[in-house]
């Protein structure tokens, strides 16, 4: 392969403003959002629209040069970064960011790949639309890369993770053919469904360009509590009776146990709060508020439902924010979890979902597990309790010396994923696999799943160019 035939063409292709050589330029896209992974790239191109990643692909494609998209560059699997042999290529769609329509009769948004999570759902509502995908990253994650992951976030419960939001795609094939997908069709029972194989595919089957999502009305308010509860079987009393009286306007229970909570007030002071003290388990409850008229409002309903909940005995203390802002404070301390856990030098994640009725046997019998084999280890577990997804996730503990993680990784990891199978659990909920569960897929969803995964890689993707050695190892192609 000639480098520099196949730069000057890409040059001659976006310009060459738009193709990043310099080591400098490209620091920010070759590491991930953890720094766990570190790769080189041959250059970083920043195509504009999808007539330059069609030529793109097609370039790339005559000097077999393989491809890594990108978007806010948020992984944390490590999906988006480069590998370290030099020879591939990052394609960021950070300047594909148009809104390219806004249909309030068919409630939907068509934006290209690039367009911040954040921008959109602040774009929407302007127009007293909502758009419910919600999550820490929101400020730089783009709509391409949640789609490439099927994010899910603190809105799932009521409205469904990336997948359930999205009616349509446009997306760019390895043979550098656009797929037009951007109908906006709420039923299309016409073949195979395409879209939905894009999603969640983490960039190794195309690259997606565009997307219709789905919107919903705005809701008028918000109420929020935080809920002090003693063990499982409360948290599990109390989000079914949420669920039973306000499933309509339940939209998130998310669960943070007291040391998660510790190390958060730890790195972020400002946050603390009386009731986050209070129980092994504290609850973050929101409702959403629709019908101006409606009485009880949401925060009343959340009042009440509480105070019948501690009747029942499925909580011992509640507080309930008192306007927006002091809801906003709450989510504070929730999503600023990931922030402190990322200031401890050496901490492992594991993203892992069970059915519901398995969540309490998982913790109990591993927590205890770890606690016995690694004295100290700190558990940060929290996570999407509603949706059946802990964010389980280990920190060193407070004295142990530099490396202790790397020197115990393995034998961690081992005996984590097999409680996830003795739970039926699952060992990515919504982060995917990228590079960093690259190795248990397989074992993990067993040899038929994983064949028929191969099969459809090397099916769109013969040369393996799109996004290599992420989710399937490269020598299984
Ligand atoms: P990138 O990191 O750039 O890419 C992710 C993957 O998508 C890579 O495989 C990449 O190749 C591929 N990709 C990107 N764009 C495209 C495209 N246009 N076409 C094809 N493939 C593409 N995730 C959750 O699910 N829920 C959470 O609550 C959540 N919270 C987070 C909080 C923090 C603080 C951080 C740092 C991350 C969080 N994440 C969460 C993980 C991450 O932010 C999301 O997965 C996000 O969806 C990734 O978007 P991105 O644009 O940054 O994608
Ligand atoms: C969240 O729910 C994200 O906040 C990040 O998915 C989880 O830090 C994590 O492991
Ligand atoms: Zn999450």
């Amino acid at each position: 392969m000639h480098v520099d035939d196949f730069l000057k063409e890409l040059d001659a292709a976006l310009g060459s403003q738009y193709i990043l050589r310099d080591d400098q330029d490209k620091v920010p896209y070759l590491t991930d959002w953890r720094g766990l992974y570190t790769g080189i790239a041959l250059a970083v191109v920043l195509p504009k629209d999808t007539a330059q990643i069609v030529a793109i692909v097609k370039i790339c494609q005559q000097y077999q040069v393989a491809i890594v998209p990108q978007g806010g560059n948020t992984s944390l699997t490590g999906s988006a970064t480069p590998e370290a042999s030099g020879s591939q290529i990052v394609v960021s769609l950070k300047r594909m960011n148009a809104i390219r329509h806004l249909d309030l009769q068919n409630q939907t948004i068509t934006v290209e790949a690039g367009c911040i999570l954040q921008v959109v759902q602040e774009e929407v509502k302007k127009h007293d639309a909502f758009f419910p995908l919600s999550l820490a990253a929101q400020g730089s994650c783009t709509i391409g890369g949640n789609l490439a992951t099927n994010a899910g976030g603190t809105n799932v419960l009521r409205f469904g993770n990336a997948r359930d939001l999205c009616l349509g795609l446009e997306v760019v094939t390895p043979q550098g053919e656009i797929l037009h997908g951007l109908r906006g069709l709420r039923k299309d029972n016409t073949g195979y469904d395409l879209r939905n194989l894009y999603i969640g595919s983490e960039g190794t089957l195309g690259i997606i360009t565009a997307a219709v999502m789905k919107l919903y009305p705005a809701p008028i308010n918000h109420s929020a509590a935080l809920v002090a509860v003693a063990d499982f079987p409360m948290m599990m009393g109390l989000l079914h009776f949420l669920q039973k009286r306000a499933s309509a306007e339940l939209t998130a229970f998310e669960m943070m146990t007291q040391e998660s909570i510790d190390l958060t007030i730890q790195h972020f002071p400002q946050f603390d709060t009386p009731i986050i003290h209070q129980a092994p388990f504290t609850i973050l409850i929101e409702l959403f508020e629709y019908q101006e008229e409606k009485l009880p409002t949401a925060s009343s309903m959340l009042e009440g439902l509480l105070e019948e909940a501690m009747q029942h005995a499925f909580l011992g203390d509640a507080v309930l924010a008192n306007n927006l802002s002091q809801v906003k404070a709450f989510w504070q301390i929730r999503e600023h979890i990931t922030m402190a856990q990322a200031k401890e030098p050496e901490n492992l994640k594991f993203d892992i979902a069970f059915p519901l009725s398995n969540l309490s046997g998982f913790i109990a019998e591993t927590d205890q597990m770890l606690r016995q084999a690694f004295p100290g280890i700190r558990i940060i577990n929290f996570g999407h309790l509603g949706d059946g997804n802990l964010h389980y996730n280990l920190c060193a503990p407070k004295d142990a010396d530099p490396g202790y993680m790397a020197d115990h990784e393995s034998k961690i990891v081992s005996m984590v994923y097999q409680q996830i199978t003795q739970f039926a659990g699952s060992i990515s909920a919504e982060h995917g696999i990228g590079q960093l569960k690259r190795e248990h897929l397989k074992q993990h969803r067993g040899d038929v799943a994983y064949h028929v995964m191969q099969n459809i890689k090397r099916a769109l993707d013969p040369d393996n160019l799109f996004n290599p050695n992420k989710v399937l190892i490269r020598h299984d192609l």
